[in-house]
C-alpha cells in the first residue's frame, strides 16, 4: 500500500467481515459514512445488495422522557425474542453516548457486551443537516451487517428529528405525564409522525389522563378509512420493563398491518425518492461551486437587474452550464 496508505479503506474485506458480524468493521463502515470519507461512495454500493432485511424502528420525544431508557428495554425484549439488534443513539444527551446517570450506563453496558447487539452513537457535529443526511447510511451498516431489529433514537423537539423519524419503518411517540407534553407534541407535529404512542413514566401521576388527552388529540386528526391505521396507545415504566411486551406487540401489528397494505414498500420508496433528491441536490450546488458559482450568479443576477433576462431564464442557464446541456 503506498500513497494514501494509512486512510484507505479495503472496503470489500470489512463488508465481509461487517457481515460475520465482526463489530470493529461495523464501526468502521458507519465512520466512513459518517465522515463522508472518499470510499462512501464504494461503501454504499457493496452494501445495497444486503440491505432492506432489518425492521426500522425510530424513538423520538422530548429531552428526559425516557427514549434512551425504553430502547434499552426495548433491546432487551427482542434480544429475548432471539433477534440480532442494532441501535443507533442520535440524541447528543443520550446515556448510549456517556451523558447519563449510572443505571443507565450499566445496562447499556450489559447490551454492549452482549455479541448479538450493536450500539452507535452518531455526534452531530453541530449541524443537524449533516446529521439527518449519515443517519440513514449508518443504518444501512447495521441493516447489511444482519441486525433484524434497528432502534434509532432521536431528541424530538425540532424539524430535522423529525425527518430522522421518518425514516424509520415504525416512528415510536414517547411522552411522559405533566409538564404540557401532549399540548407540546400538537405543536412538534409529532401527532402525525407516531405510529406507536408510548406514555413512558406510567409510575408518575396524570399517566391515565395523558392518555386521555393523546387519545382525544389522535381522534381529533383527520378521519381513518376501515383499513386505516389507527395509531395505538400504551402506558410503560421503561425504567422497570413494565408495559414493554405491549409495546413490542403493537410494533409487530404495525408492522403486519404495513406488510399488508404494501405500506413498508411505499414508505421505503419515498423515503429512498427523498434521499436521491437530497444527494442529487448536493451534488449540484457542488457542481455549481466548481464552475465558478458566485462569479456566474453575480454576473446573471446584474442582467436580472438590469432587466434583461428573468430569474427563470437564468436558473436554466446556470443549470445547463452545470450539466452540460
Ligand atoms: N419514574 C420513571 N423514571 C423513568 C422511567 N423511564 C425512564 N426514567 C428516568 O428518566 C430519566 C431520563 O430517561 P432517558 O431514557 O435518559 O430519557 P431520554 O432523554 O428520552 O433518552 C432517567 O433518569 C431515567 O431513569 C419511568 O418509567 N419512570
Ligand atoms: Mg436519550
Amino acid at each position: 500500500m503506498s500513497g494514501a496508505g494509512a486512510r484507505t479503506v479495503d472496503v470489500p474485506d470489512l463488508v465481509a467481515r461487517a457481515r460475520r458480524g465482526d463489530p470493529r468493521a461495523v464501526a468502521r463502515l458507519i465512520s466512513v459514512v459518517e465522515g463522508g470519507a472518499p470510499q462512501l461512495r464504494e461503501v454504499m454500493a457493496a452494501l445495497a445488495p444486503h440491505s432492506g432485511g432489518a425492521y426500522v424502528i425510530g424513538l423520538t420525544g422530548s429531552p428526559g422522557v425516557g427514549k434512551s431508557t425504553c430502547t434499552s428495554a426495548l433491546t432487551t425484549a427482542y434480544r429475548r425474542a432471539g433477534k440480532r439488534v442494532g441501535v443507533l443513539a442520535v440524541d447528543p444527551s443520550s446515556p448510549f453516548s456517556g451523558g447519563a446517570l449510572l443505571g443507565d450506563r450499566v445496562r447499556m453496558n450489559d447490551h454492549a457486551s452482549d455479541p448479538g447487539v450493536y450500539i452507535r452513537s452518531m455526534a452531530t457535529r453541530g449541524r443537524l443537516g449533516g446529521l439527518a443526511e449519515a443517519a440513514p447510511q449508518a443504518v444501512r451498516v447495521l441493516d447489511a451487517a444482519g441486525c433484524e431489529v434497528i432502534l434509532v433514537e432521536t431528541v424530538g423537539v425540532g424539524q430535522s428529528e423529525v425527518e430522522i423519524a421518518s425514516q424509520a419503518d415504525t416512528t415510536v411517540v414517547l411522552l411522559a405525564p405533566g409538564m404540557g407534553d401532549g399540548i407540546q407534541a400538537a405543536k412538534a407535529g409529532i401527532l402525525e409522525i407516531g405510529d406507536v404512542f408510548v406514555v413512558n413514566k406510567a409510575d408518575r401521576d396524570g399517566a391515565d389522563a395523558t392518555v386521555r388527552e393523546l387519545n382525544h388529540m389522535l381522534g381529533l386528526g383527520a378521519p381513518r378509512g376501515p383499513g386505516d391505521w389507527r395509531p395505538t396507545v400504551t402506558k410503560t415504566v421503561a425504567a422497570h420493563g413494565e408495559g414493554v411486551d405491549e409495546v413490542v406487540a403493537a410494533l409487530d401489528k404495525h408492522r403486519a398491518w404495513m406488510e399488508e397494505h404494501g405500506e413498508l414498500t411505499a414508505r421505503r420508496t419515498r423515503r429512498a425518492a427523498r434521499e436521491i433528491e437530497s444527494i442529487a441536490v448536493t451534488a449540484l450546488r457542488a457542481r455549481i461551486a466548481d464552475i465558478g458559482g458566485d462569479h456566474r450568479l453575480g454576473a446573471l443576477s446584474a442582467r436580472i437587474v438590469a432587466g434583461e433576462l428573468d430569474p427563470y431564464a437564468a436558473a436554466d442557464a446556470l443549470l445547463a452550464e452545470v450539466t452540460g446541456r
